[in-house]
């Protein structure tokens, strides 16, 4: 048996898990002890880790292969029992949490910075998900890093690198590896839970051409196994499919913008009849119809109010759940279907002691996240299978599915500004004196409109009865809209504001307008009243969504 090494190291500052996560640059990450000193504390937050079984994976991008080599060292030198790693040190974030609960492990660890672009220059993240397959609640990752503030020591072995590539079983100090197809279970989860027979049917079918993205990230090898492999999609419906570390030098991001190459395919001469891609670790998705953009809030709502179609949700839904910001399209559903609609804050972690306690069903983010209690994270290739589902079931288009959809529930115009790279320091005083002004802003006038309530959400989670707080700054208009604002939880340099504007129309004649046009008097008045051109110096945002 390899020997056990006691590594002194000193804390670094700032190991502060974010919206998702520890997410830093990869020259951050790399610095001797930096990776070390962040999974010991995640080992020290478990206690006793003797026997313990951990599911390991990441997104394939630049330093997987190295860090998962680090933590199998220190959890053999930590006394785990058993580690489960994906294939070629692979698993997507989806994959990872559908792992985690069939094998019954005490919890995984991702690595991945999710949207963020890889590479040497660019991202890596690191995050821990407990046995319930989800993202670790807030009270964990602040255990997490309350353990980041006072490291003196890591454990590791003074071993070489194992194969990553050979499913099999070894042995590494004393503790089990297990090296797994990170597709298989996965796939037969999705198999389990819609009707392939019928997508299949959909997808050899002459006249349904589709694509799937998968920009260069994870989801490759899972959207060719399921999409073309198992339901006879033609060879080539999935597009950008092999993985790699820096993405192809792209920004694995599924929005109009940077999944430009499918954007494309779907407003050509010839469009497909639907177009979806997925971010690198695979939780995100966008879907479009012919020409046509689906808006995550939108995509979440169509979801819900079809959930019936769907085999493994033909029963009812218990409840439905979206983060704050998110367009309010799916309350209008809940309440049509007369089931619980629960608001959370901005991240993933939220939803898992909802879905735990047989609360919700779905649940979804403006972020592009839409997901179920099928696993306890947002997983992109399942929204993209459940509007298959649909689209085969009504055997209607996806655009018309949508804009019936607004026929009957209304629509709720949504948009995302981001101004991204600002001073982080300005930017917080700008939060800091709207959170300030919150109650008094009530009656004031803003541009065209005036303001009848405003506040910083605050969350209980009903079931644990924890309480997070300045969660974003809310502030409704006399028109109905509404505008949120907060700082990016995901970013690695500087800060991101972002600004969220919705608003409801059911005038069947403004259904189908510009967003943008719709929403312009709500984003005026927000700027103003935050006094954004002021704190960041900037009129215009960089990315909208
Ligand atoms: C993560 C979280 C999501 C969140 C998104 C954006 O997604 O899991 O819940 O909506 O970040 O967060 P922020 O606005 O703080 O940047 P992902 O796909 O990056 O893991």
């Amino acid at each position: 048996m390899s020997a056990i090494k006691t590594i002194d190291t000193n804390p670094f500052a700032g190991q502060k898990p974010g919206t998702s996560g520890l997410r830093k640059k990869v020259a951050e990450f790399t610095q001797p002890h930096y990776l070390e000193n962040f999974v010991q504390a995640i080992f020290n937050m478990l206690g006793d880790c003797r026997g313990k079984r951990l599911a390991v994976g990441g997104d394939g991008r630049y330093y997987n292969r190295e860090a998962i080599q680090i933590i199998a060292r220190m959890a053999a030198a930590n006394g785990f029992g058993k580690l489960l790693i994906g294939r070629g040190g692979i698993f997507s974030t989806p994959a990872m949490s559908c792992v985690i609960r069939k094998y019954g492990t005490d919890g995984g660890i991702i690595l991945s910075a999710s949207h963020n672009p890889g590479g040497p220059n660019a991202d890596f993240g690191v995050k821990f998900n407990g046995a319930n397959g989800g993202p670790a609640p807030e009270a964990v990752t602040e255990a997490i890093y309350r353990q980041t503030l006072s490291i003196e020591q890591y454990l590791t072995l003074d071993t070489g690198d194992m194969d990553l590539d050979r499913v099999g079983r070894c042995e590494l100090g004393g503790m089990e590896i297990e090296i797994i197809d990170p597709v298989t279970d996965y796939a037969d989860l999705m198999a389990s839970i819609f009707d392939f027979e019928k997508i299949s049917q959909l997808l050899t079918n002459r006249r349904f051409h589709m694509c799937f993205d998968a920009m260069h990230a994870v989801t490759g090898p899972y959207a060719k196994a399921i999409l073309e492999e198992r339901l006879g999609a033609e060879p080539g419906t999935v597009i950008n499919g092999a993985p790699d570390e820096s993405f192809g030098g792209g920004h694995p991001d599924p929005n109009l913008v940077h999944a430009r190459e499918l954007v494309d395919r779907m407003n050509g001469d010839a469009p497909l009849a639907f177009g979806a891609a997925s971010d690198g670790d695979g939780d995100r998705n966008m879907v479009l119809g012919s020409g046509f953009y689906i808006n995550p809030c939108d995509s979440l709502a169509v979801l819900a109010a079809n959930a019936g179609l769907v085999p493994a949700y033909h029963e009812s839904l218990a409840g439905v759940a979206r983060s704050m910001p998110t367009s309010r399209a799916l309350d209008r559903v809940a309440q049509f279907l007369e089931i619980p609609c629960y608001e959370t804050p901005v991240g993933w972690k939220f939803f898992g002691n909802l879905m735990d306690a047989d609360k919700i069903t779905i649940c979804g983010e403006e972020s592009f996240g839409t997901g179920s209690n099928h696993v306890r994270e947002k997983d992109g290739l399942w929204a993209v299978l459940f509007w298959l589902n649909i689209i085969v079931e009504s055997r209607k288009p996806a655009r018309s599915i949508v804009r019936e959809h607004w026929q009957r529930f209304g629509r709720d115009y949504f948009t995302r500004h981001d101004f991204e790279g600002l001073d982080a320091g300005r930017t917080g005083e700008m939060i800091g004196r709207l959170r300030d002004r919150v109650s008094g802003l009530v009656g004031r006038q803003a541009g065209e409109l005036s303001i009848q309530a405003a506040d910083d959400f605050a969350y209980t989670d009903p079931v644990d009865g924890g309480v997070s707080e300045e969660q974003g700054v809310r502030i409704f208009f006399n028109d109905g809209s509404r505008a949120v604002f907060r700082l990016s939880g995901t970013g690695t340099a500087n800060a991101t504001l972002r600004l969220y504007c919705d608003k409801y129309e059911t005038d069947p004649a403004l259904l189908g307008l510009d967003t943008q046009r719709m929403l312009a008097q709500t984003l005026q008045a927000a700027g103003e009243v935050a006094g954004i051109a002021e704190f960041t110096g900037r009129t215009a945002p960089d990315v909208i969504t």
